[in-house]
């Protein structure tokens, strides 16, 4: 049988045995070579953590299971976010399998659409505010604050301390730590996590965090944060943070999926923009991608090669294939 992330990882996460477990099979994601970029980029192991393996799409789900478990746990009635799309689509998802109802709120205009289709699906009330995703966060924490609503955003502790396993399984799987760990910077949550993660394991592993360089207006809608919330956090964990802008972020997500096989959301691809430009020191890296390309089709289908159309014959398919 699947095992929960809650129950994998039970000894080290603030749950007792009457917490109901809200789960979809969410963690042990899978922790992949990268041959031929490793060779592209001078590294000897290049390693990365596919989040998109998590139930809904990204690695928001090992936070969200906690943070809905807990929320049952203590009573809660309704959820909340804000939400650049993953957020909204896990806590939509978790929600109904607590039978919660979730209210998400998105910045309007910006949020990929098969996010806000997936989250339409799994039966939240999907609010457009007229604003930025900052202004629909304040607004969230607001209505959090008036106790209606539980706010599971990642200033939600129990979202980090999930968000903290996926450090636990890399170093686990690789039997120790690599010499960094490498990931995209929206705001902050996630570094947040793997930070607490690597001073809970009394490590000193560098945290290298790649925001975009144009924040409020990157193609990566993901990470179109224009203030991340955890920045102070982000500070004090030592973390080097480094910036990565749209056409590093093209790039690498073209390659990424033409070269490895995978196929990841633009804003997942940051930390790979970051250690292909040879801007990661270390043997042994960890780059994890957070999220699934299908949750954002327009972009790819606007971005990658387009199809040839030919005639239904096979010289002609020969000819234009060129072989
Ligand atoms: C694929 O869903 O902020 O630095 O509201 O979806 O922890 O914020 C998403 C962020 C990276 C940034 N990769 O991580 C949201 C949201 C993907 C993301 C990030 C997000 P943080």
């Amino acid at each position: 049988m699947t095992v929960s992330l809650i129950e994998r990882f039970r000894r080290v996460l603030p749950v007792t045995e009457s917490t109901p477990v809200v789960s979809l099979g969410e963690g042990s994601t899978p922790l992949l070579a990268a041959p031929r970029l490793a060779d592209a980029g001078g590294i000897r192991e290049l390693w990365l953590k596919w989040e998109a393996s998590n139930p809904t799409g990204s690695y928001k789900d090992r936070g969200m299971t906690l943070a809905v478990s807990k929320a049952v746990e203590e009573g809660a009635e309704a959820v909340i976010c804000a939400s650049t799309g993953n957020t909204a689509a896990s806590a939509a998802a978790y929600a109904a399998r607590a039978g919660l109802p979730a209210l998400v709120l998105t910045p309007q205009g910006a949020v990929a659409g098969a996010k806000l289709a997936q989250t339409r699906m799994l039966g939240a009330t999907v609010l457009e505010v007229q604003g930025d995703f900052d202004s629909a966060l304040s607004a969230a924490q607001e209505l959090g604050g008036r106790g209606s609503h539980v706010l599971v955003n990642s200033l939600n502790p129990y979202r980090r301390e999930g968000q903290k396993t996926a450090v636990l399984e890399i170093v686990e799987e690789l039997g120790g730590p690599p010499d960094a760990f490498v990931l995209p910077y929206g705001g902050g949550g996630n570094t947040s996590a793997y930070s607490q993660a690597l001073s809970e394991l009394g490590l000193g592993t560098p945290i290298v965090s790649v925001e975009a360089t144009n924040r409020r207006e990157t193609l990566a809608t993901a990470i179109r944060i224009g203030d991340p919330v955890h920045a102070e956090a982000v500070r004090a964990s030592g973390a080097r943070v480094v910036h990565a802008d749209d056409d590093e972020l093209v790039a690498a997500w073209l390659r990424l999926a033409s070269e490895e096989g995978l196929f990841c959301e633009p804003s997942s691809a940051a930390g790979l923009a970051a250690v292909l430009r040879g801007d990661v020191e270390g043997d042994r890296l960890v780059v994890t991608i957070t999220g699934h390309g299908l949750k954002d089709p327009a972009t790819a289908d606007r971005l990658a090669p387009a199809p040839v159309e030919v005639e239904p014959d096979a010289d002609a398919i020969a000819a234009a294939a060129g072989r």
